[in-house]
């Protein structure tokens, strides 16, 4: 047993092997549901081998793709080894990987954006086909064949279910200690069948502290030893402080007017640096004794947990950078009792976010004068990363805040526009936009009134007269005056741009 101190079940240590061996046992044309979750519990070693295959056959002639499900965005060397050889023929649910990215927009890899709350239901409801394969990074197999997650739970509990065959990798980098601080919920029935979901609290624990797995169907288990990747953040700018420091005014505003307690409602926290940063704003803040129920655990929760300012927090995903998870790892003991990671269907799940009336808090791309959001297409066509979570949370929260600075590209784009040029979120799931210049309280407003709220609080200066101008001519020359357009103009900004390189051509 000391040889494979985390393979504690007698047949699964039978079926230890090589990533090599394992992965040549994914045949072409497999949907294949991969863990991970940002840069965190994504297989390490099976994808690469299996790139490595995929790479050697289709230089024979073969063209070996997979379909590949996960979480949500993963390591490079899930996402990205895989889109180096062209080995994916449909990604879902979500990537931020450079080259998955790049053959996306060129046309040459299938993506199916969706909503990160809608992945397991869709495959369980059959909407996405077959799932053939799961591979499943896990922290430990015990005696009884039950598993330990790791440090993102993802759609595991689901690919482990349905999959007809399951390799499974014990990263023995994964701390021991991540035991206990999982809540995996068996309790999702399918309509017409379905019950409530008896979550009342952040952090509440419903389910189980280990993913079920039929270890019949193990055909693989792979060993592992290498850490998770998640890049630093950057430390926050001036954008990110001011952007904030409007918000963190705004919750006080709110908690004066009697809309909300003292210690606010839980909050959502999206990706990336600008979130961090209004973390970071909370920790020096006013509030305390403050929850979070959110998708992605970053780094300036971390420091609200340690600090006190936050009591527990719930996730599905912990994404640190490696000086967060060293200090995460150092004092495992105290994070697990204030952190729960769930599968993504119960931490984005919408009657639980309606419920527990959150604080839902997202970056964006750009917003337009009517309140609509883009959060994954840069200039209408291209894919950045994906929905993610945000959809789920805008749609159901408490009060939706998007934010971004102001300004793109050095200054040659407003993130303000006419016209969106993508939609995610429309205007009637978000209430509360935020640049470094304002913040923009859209509750109550017209369109038409909300166009002068948005001009005036959150678009640059050097953009508020082209954007003025545009709304008076569209009062003058368009039909409707609900939300005035001029049509034929609406999208020439971003048209101005591509061509010119500057949106003040
Ligand atoms: O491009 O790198 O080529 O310069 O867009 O912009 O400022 O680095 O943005 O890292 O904060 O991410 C919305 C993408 C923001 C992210 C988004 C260009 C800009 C740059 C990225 P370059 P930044 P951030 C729950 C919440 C969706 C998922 C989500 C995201 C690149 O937050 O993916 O919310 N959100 N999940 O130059 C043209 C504009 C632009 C623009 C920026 N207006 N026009 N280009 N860029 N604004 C958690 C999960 O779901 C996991």
């Amino acid at each position: 047993m000391s040889d494979h101190p985390r393979i504690h079940h007698p047949a699964l240590r039978q079926r230890i092997m090589s990533a090599d061996e394992a992965a040549a046992l994914i045949p072409a044309g497999a949907n294949v549901g991969m863990s991970g979750f940002t840069g965190s519990g994504s297989p390490k070693s099976v994808p690469q081998a299996l790139a490595r295959r995929i790479e050697s056959l289709n230089a024979q002639g073969q063209g070996f793709k997979i379909g590949l499900w996960t979480g949500a965005s993963t390591g490079p060397e899930l996402d990205g080894a895989l889109a180096q050889v062209d080995g994916i023929e449909m990604r879902m649910p979500y990537q931020s990987d450079p080259t998955c990215r790049q053959r996306i927009n060129a046309g040459q890899m299938q993506y199916m954006d969706i909503h990160l709350s809608h992945v397991a239901q869709f495959v369980w409801f059959g909407f996405m086909g077959h799932l053939d394969v799961a591979v499943v990074e896990v922290a430990g197999i015990l005696p009884d064949g039950r598993l330990i997650p790791s440090a993102s739970v993802g759609n595991n509990k689901t690919w482990l279910d349905l999959a007809d065959k399951v390799i499974l990798e014990v990263n023995h980098r994964q701390n021991a200690g991540l035991e206990g601080m999982h809540d995996i919920y068996y309790g999702t029935d399918l309509p017409p069948n379905r019950r409530p979901i008896p979550l009342l609290r952040p952090d509440d624990r419903i389910g189980e502290a280990y993913l079920r797995c039929d270890p019949n169907k193990v055909i693989a288990v792979v060993e592992t030893h290498a850490p998770d990747r998640n890049p630093a953040f950057t430390p926050p700018d001036a954008n990110s402080q001011r952007i904030a420091g409007h918000i963190i005014d705004f919750l006080q505003h709110e908690v004066k007017a009697g809309r909300m307690p003292k210690d606010l409602l839980p909050l959502q926290s999206g990706v990336g640096n600008i979130a961090n940063a209004v973390l970071a704003g909370l920790n020096e803040g006013p509030f305390e004794n403050l929850t979070a129920y959110t998708e992605v655990l970053q780094d300036g929760m971390l420091d609200m947990l340690r600090s006190g300012k936050l009591r527990s927090a719930s996730a599905t995903a912990l994404s640190l950078s490696p000086q967060a998870a060293a200090e995460f790892n150092e004092n495992i003991d105290f994070y697990r009792q204030r952190i729960v990671l769930r599968p993504q269907e119960i931490s984005n799940h919408p009657e639980v976010i309606r419920r527990l009336g959150l604080i839902s808090m997202n970056a964006m791309i750009e917003a337009d004068i009517y309140g609509n959001v883009n959060s994954t297409h840069l200039m209408g066509t291209s894919i950045m990363n994906g929905i993610g979570g945000s959809g789920d949370f805008a749609r159901n929260a408490y009060l939706s805040i998007f934010m971004t600075p102001s300004l793109a590209k050095g200054g040659a784009i407003s993130c303000i526009v006419p016209m969106a040029s993508h939609v995610d979120h429309t205007e009637h799931d978000v209430q509360i936009l935020v640049t470094e210049q304002g913040l923009a309280d859209l509750r109550g407003h017209s369109p038409s009134q909300r166009a002068d709220i948005i001009i005036e609080r959150c678009a640059h200066p050097d953009y508020r007269d082209a954007l003025r101008d545009y709304v008076a001519r569209a009062k003058r020359g368009s039909t409707g005056q609900h939300t005035p357009h001029l049509l034929d103009e609406a999208l020439g900004w971003h048209r101005r741009y591509v061509q010119t390189g500057s949106m003040q051509a």
